[in-house]
């Protein structure tokens, strides 16, 4: 009994020395002190003994058993502090090391030049009005003037959609759609898409305008160009030229088109360093607008009395204001979403 408790003292010491984690201490810790382990049993035995050796021989394994609890003890401190410093090492976190900086987007240049417009003419007293891409032939031909088989309509390549409804080829319906709604004086202008069966460097399917029109009581001609000399000078430039040709529209009359002088050889035609200027076309104007007087037929339309109002109206295409203002020479880079091109806008 005495040898076979030594050769126990010396086995769980050598075990519980040993034992590097929480569950490797609970098992020694049964396997000797539980309700079946090693020590336990031997305790159990002692009844057996004879009654004068009962005395010494339990007196040396409860000494063991202690024995073993404080060294099981004093491994599980260990253990466990061994475990706390391996973790806070594992986990530890410098600093001081540079942060995974998050990529942030920005405003793509097309918004960037809306909004520079809408700015100016809300500067000039004039607010917004939104419209349905979708559109009825009336409201984007017929009550612009355009009545079917007209050769006008030849000037904008319609995208229909099901039952004789279109895509908007213009802003211009909107005019109409606020005019119907609402009496003069109307100060409004009307950013948004517009589409058209037109693809090349300076031509998209899906491009951008935005209307404005002023109608009131006693609106000319002069009031037409001082807001859009005013508007281009803003945008462009103070001493920027601007020229207004006669043109037509079925919706105005009269009509121009309103150039303004080329940004990128200062009206020069020659290139910078005397080569060729594409921008332009060596002309040293580019066409910017289109503009007019509102018809007295579209009055008409949305029930107002030409004889009592009058008013303005004009057409810009952004994507044209915005390739002059950043020199940009091909229409589908703002819609190929090359980063290298839009993050020049950040
Ligand atoms: C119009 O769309 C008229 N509704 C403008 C107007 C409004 C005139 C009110 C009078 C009164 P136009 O088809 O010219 O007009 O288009 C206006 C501008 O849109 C053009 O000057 C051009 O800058 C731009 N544009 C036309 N087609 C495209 C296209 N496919 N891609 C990009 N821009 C275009």
């Amino acid at each position: 009994m005495i040898d076979s408790l030594d050769s126990l003292r010396e086995e769980m010491l050598a075990r519980i020395e040993q034992s590097g984690s929480e569950a490797e201490i609970e098992q020694i810790r049964v396997e000797a002190l539980g309700r079946k382990g090693r020590l336990t049993l031997l305790l159990r035995g002692l009844k057996d003994l004879p009654s004068d050796e009962r005395p010494r021989v339990g007196e040396q394994l409860n000494a063991l058993r202690q024995l073993l609890e404080t060294r099981l003890q004093d491994r599980l401190q260990i253990v466990k502090a061994q475990q706390k410093e391996k973790a806070l090492r594992e986990e530890f976190i410098d600093v001081t090391l540079p942060g995974n900086r998050g990529e942030s987007g920005h405003i793509h240049p097309l918004t960037l030049v809306i909004d520079e417009i809408i700015d100016i003419f809300r500067g000039m007293g004039f607010e917004i009005a939104r419209g349905p891409d979708i559109e009825d032939d009336y409201h984007n031909f017929e009550a612009l003037n355009i009545p079917k088989d007209h050769p006008a309509r030849d000037m904008q390549d319609t995208f229909f959609v099901s039952d004789g409804r279109l895509l908007r080829t213009h802003t211009s319906p909107v005019q109409i759609r606020t005019m119907e709604s609402r009496k003069p004086p109307l100060q409004v202008i009307v950013p948004g898409a517009v589409y058209r069966h037109d693809d090349d460097a300076t031509h998209s399917p899906m491009f951008h305008q935005v209307e404005g029109f002023m109608v009131d009581g006693n609106i000319a001609f002069s009031d037409l160009k001082g807001v859009l000399t005013h508007f281009l000078q803003r945008m462009f430039s103070e001493k920027a030229g601007v020229r207004f040709r006669p043109s037509f529209f079925p919706f105005t009359e009269p009509s121009a088109e309103i150039d303004i002088q080329c940004v990128i050889c200062s009206g020069d035609g020659q290139a910078i360093q005397q080569r060729y200027c594409r921008v332009c076309k060596g002309s040293g104007w580019l066409e910017i607008l289109g503009a007019g007087m509102i018809d007295p037929g579209v009055f008409k339309f949305v029930g107002y009395d030409p004889e009592r109002v009058s008013g303005f109206a004009f057409g810009m295409g952004v994507e044209r204001i915005a390739m002059l203002k950043y020199g940009i020479d091909d229409i589908r880079l703002f819609f190929q979403n090359d980063l290298r091109f839009l993050r020049q806008f950040g």
